[in-house]
């Protein structure tokens, strides 16, 4: 496969003034036609008219109405044209109804729909398929369908067709096409200059019920954009599709988002509060989208974090302010070390805007998105939210209707500020986590706090150099009394002093507070320093953390050295627990503990093998002594989730059933299930009937209540989503791989739905204890399983290989055996571009 440089960057030669196509429908024989008005690029040197097309009949093609025979390869054509303006026609002919890999216009469940991003639009028809190559398009759609939707304003419809035109201009991945039997759950919008907007999401009959918390999440973020980022809508109509064979979340196509209906649907009986959380937070970023990527977008791919970090950002605030600022920015936290952190500190490492790729669809990480959420985080507490605000004003102003970089977006903030960004830059460039190591001094009234940075080799990149790194500190007195407010350590060398002075006595710090920045703090703090943070910090994260520290500090000590369950975490988690002033939703948070992955990295980052057995063992045994140590408050932690009135998926009711279902998952550990079995039976709302469930399956109990969720369900695709990953997710590690490979036998298990194979799949890979079976017979479930979904769906398949990215954290008999399934996959034929390059990033 080629590998693609950022370095290689040129702009095409032509620039496209208008594009105009003619969709004639048919499941297997879809005519397309195209009308493309190009002229020479004053800007670019290299005229070569090159456009891209794969898995493509070419029926005919002409220039300014005269037939030409352009080369056509695989990737795509050349043809000779004029050096002046000139009119380009083609027709082709695809075939949607055979297209697994869900990507250009395919069929699902006899719905046409369209996934351009990234260069998707290839396989649709010929086109300069390259994110700075931006044009108008007219879209007519013919076929016998009762809708027929593509981006922009309605211009024309009548039996079988329709015509929307996008007046403003956009790159082809862009596009969309949705055409099919949908029924729409229609609401409006009227704008901050009074523009009334249409707003519909399009669903498959009998899914009408599920439509109207998306809708409101809609018009809160239409509102909300409005208020913050004074971004307005721009198009008469916003339309929303719900798709269920989807690769990723949601797609942000110009007035057509097309989604997920994972990320969409939502019913309180169907779905979770956590379900609805993420689904207000998807139909924010898709909707943020139409200024942080549609209307100023990517000049070429590596610049993905451009949008992408910047709209995760926006989407962060915007839950911030629809729920609980804390409690989002630490799940964002509790996420990023679960994701972003075992792949920037591994072999998929790779800088927050890379520099080379083979297949682009890979490089949708959590590094991009998230870490690239976090470096925007950063710079906005570096300049302060004034210069933010004015920064982001500027950027809109200078930038719109372009094809930007990562350049323009600091050069924003250069200009704002008269701040030089050269070194904040390194963050963009640089992969892997930093360290930020902690050495306090105290005499004479001064306190004296030095940090010192380093980031460990990544692929490629074997040193690195200091960074910007905004660290916020706040120093509590030997009473818990807060001596001084949180202030911003702007460290910038490799070591760095900082000093506090006229102090009555030395204080404890409190460092990192709101996590400032995506870094490893190593703090040498002692189990009573910890507590007391737990007990006294005013920053809810630090708070937070501390306790999570401690409870780290104890599982460690249990795996390591056959330490008992540390008093200083069961204590200072009891006083927690009892302050019934804490918010439930934070609290439930409280009770959580690191991930058995995350306690794996830990220990190889301290030269000691992680024992995957002995990881679970030490978990069980800590919740089991948690669950004793708070015998007598937990009947009255859950109660909390009986809340009055009904169901309301909000901030306050969630966090109180986020309480509730934890101290049931410690009540079980006492009372073998019994009282989940009482839950199990009278939940009235999927959020309690699955925490119940839960419990049972994880007291070995469920049998009967597995096999009643299935008769109850079996007709709702996203339910049973849920209930083939859970019961692979909490199987016992001895019975997990046997329990996998039982549901792949299972009727339902379409394994052609993504979906349905992450649910499974997924669930494996995330039962830590049971995926690192010491058999290897998970390793192997998973390769089979990949190898056949290859040819059918590559990027799903790529996408999974990342299971497999710590397997060098482990014993040389696990890494013999994920090494042989590695190679397995290797070696199969015609492997995909994706998979290829994932398995050979993970293998080098
Ligand atoms: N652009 C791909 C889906 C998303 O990030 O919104
Ligand atoms: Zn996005």
């Amino acid at each position: 496969p080629t590998t693609i440089y950022l370095k290689d960057y040129t702009p095409f030669g032509y620039i496209v003034d208008s594009v105009h196509l003619t969709f004639d429908l048919a499941p297997h024989a879809t005519r397309v036609k195209s009308r493309i008005a190009f002229r020479p690029n004053p800007e670019a040197s290299d005229k070569t008219f090159f456009l891209h097309g794969e898995e493509l009949k070419l029926i005919r093609a002409s220039i300014d109405g005269a037939e030409v025979t352009p080369d056509v390869t695989d990737k795509g054509l050349t043809a000779s044209v004029p050096d002046a303006p000139f009119v380009w026609e083609a027709e082709v002919e695809i075939d949607p109804g055979n297209n697994t890999a869900l990507e250009g216009l395919y069929m699902s469940n006899g719905m046409y729909c369209t996934q351009c991003e990234a260069e998707g639009f290839r396989k649709i028809t010929y086109y300069p398929d390259r994110p700075d190559v931006m044009s108008t398009f007219t879209v007519r759609i013919n076929g016998n369908l009762p809708v027929l939707l593509s981006n922009g304003n309605p211009t024309g419809k009548g039996k079988g067709w329709a015509e929307w035109t996008d007046p403003w201009p956009k790159p082809a991945y862009l596009f969309a096409l949705v055409a099919g039997d949908l029924v729409a759950h229609s609401d409006g919008f009227t704008t901050k200059s009074g523009r009334h907007v249409d707003l519909n999401l399009w669903v498959r009959p009998g899914d009408e019920g599920k439509c109207a918390f998306g809708m409101e999440a809609l018009k809160k973020s239409m509102k909300w954009d409005e208020d913050v980022y004074g971004r307005e809508y721009d198009l008469d109509v916003f339309n929303i599709v719900a798709v269920d064979d989807f690769n990723m979340g949601a797609m942000e196509n110009k007035g057509l988002n097309i989604f997920n209906s994972s990320a969409v649907l939502a019913s309180p009986e169907t779905s979770t509060d956590a379900n609805f959380e993420r689904i207000e937070a998807i139909i924010a970023h898709e909707y943020f989208h139409n200024w942080t990527g549609n209307r100023i977008t990517c000049r070429d791919w590596f610049q993905l974090c451009l949008k992408e970090g910047l709209t995760v950002f926006r989407d962060a605030q915007f839950t911030s302010d629809m729920r609980s600022a804390p409690v989002k920015r630490i799940n964002d936290v509790i996420e990023l070390r679960a994701r972003q952190f075992p792949e920037d500190n591994g072999p998929l490492a790779h800088p927050v805007r890379p520099e080379s790729f083979q297949e682009i669809n890979n490089f949708y990480t959590a590094t991009v998105y998230e870490k690239g959420a976090e470096v925007i985080g950063m710079l906005k507490t570096l300049v302060g939210d004034e210069a933010y605000a004015k920064a982001l004003d500027l950027y809109f102003e200078r930038h719109d209707g372009q094809a930007c970089t990562i350049e323009d977006w600091l050069k924003v903030f250069e200009d704002t500020t008269g701040r030089d960004l050269s070194q904040f830059k390194r963050w963009y460039s640089q992969a892997g986590t930093p360290r930020v190591k902690v050495e306090e001094d105290w005499a004479d009234g001064t306190y004296t706090l030095t940090l010192s940075q380093s980031t460990p080799p990544t692929p490629g990149q074997p040193e690195k150099l200091p960074q910007v790194i905004p660290v916020a500190v706040g120093l509590l007195g030997p009473n818990g009394d807060e001596v001084r407010g949180t202030e911003v350590l702007e460290l910038t060398d490799a070591r760095q002093s900082f000093t506090f002075e006229g102090l009555a006595a030395k204080p404890v710090p409190s460092i990192l507070r709101g996590f400032s920045a995506p870094v490893i703090l190593e703090q040498d703090s002692t189990p009573a320093q910890r507590a007391f943070m737990l007990a006294h910090d005013t920053d809810p994260f630090n708070r937070w953390e501390a306790g999570r520290a401690l409870a780290t500090e104890t599982l460690l000590g249990m795996i390591t050295r056959d330490a008992a369950p540390g008093s200083d975490y069961l204590d200072g988690l009891l006083a927690v627990m009892r302050d019934d002033a804490l918010d439930p939703a934070y609290r439930a948070l409280m009770l959580g503990l690191p991930t058995q992955s995350e306690l794996a990295g830990m220990l190889h980052d301290k030269g000691v093998t992680p024992d995957p057995m002995a990881i679970w063992t030490a978990v069980e045994t800590l919740r089991q002594a948690t669950a004793q140590h708070m015998q007598d408050l937990l009947p009255r932690l859950h109660s909390q989730s009986l809340v009055d009135g009904p169901y309301r998926p909000d901030a306050e009711q969630s966090g109180k059933r986020a309480l509730g279902s934890a101290a049931l998952a410690l009540i079980s550990r006492l009372d073998g299930g019994t009282q989940a079995a009482t839950e199990y039976a009278r939940a009235d709302n999927m959020t309690l009937q699955l925490s119940a469930l839960s419990c049972l399956l994880k007291s070995g109990k469920g049998e009967a209540e597995l096999a009643a969720f299935y008769e109850q369900w079996r007709h709702d695709r996203l339910v049973m989503d849920k209930w083939f990953g859970l019961q692979v997710a909490l199987a016992s590690p001895d019975r997990a791989p046997e329990i996998a490979r039982r549901l792949t036998e299972h009727p339902d298990f379409n394994w052609k739905n993504p979906n349905r194979f992450r649910a499974l799949m997924g669930g494996l890979a995330m039962n830590h204890a049971g995926f690192h079976h010491a058999s290897g017979a998970s390793y192997e479930l998973l390769a089979d399983w990949l190898i056949r979904l290859d040819p059918v769906n590559p990027q799903t398949t790529a996408r999974m290989c990342s299971a497999f990215q710590t397997w060098k954290r482990y014993d040389a008999d696990r890494q013999d055996l994920i090494r042989a399934q590695l190679i397995r996959i290797a070696e199969t034929p015609d492997l995909s571009r994706d998979t290829t390059e994932m398995i050979s990033r993970i293998l080098a």
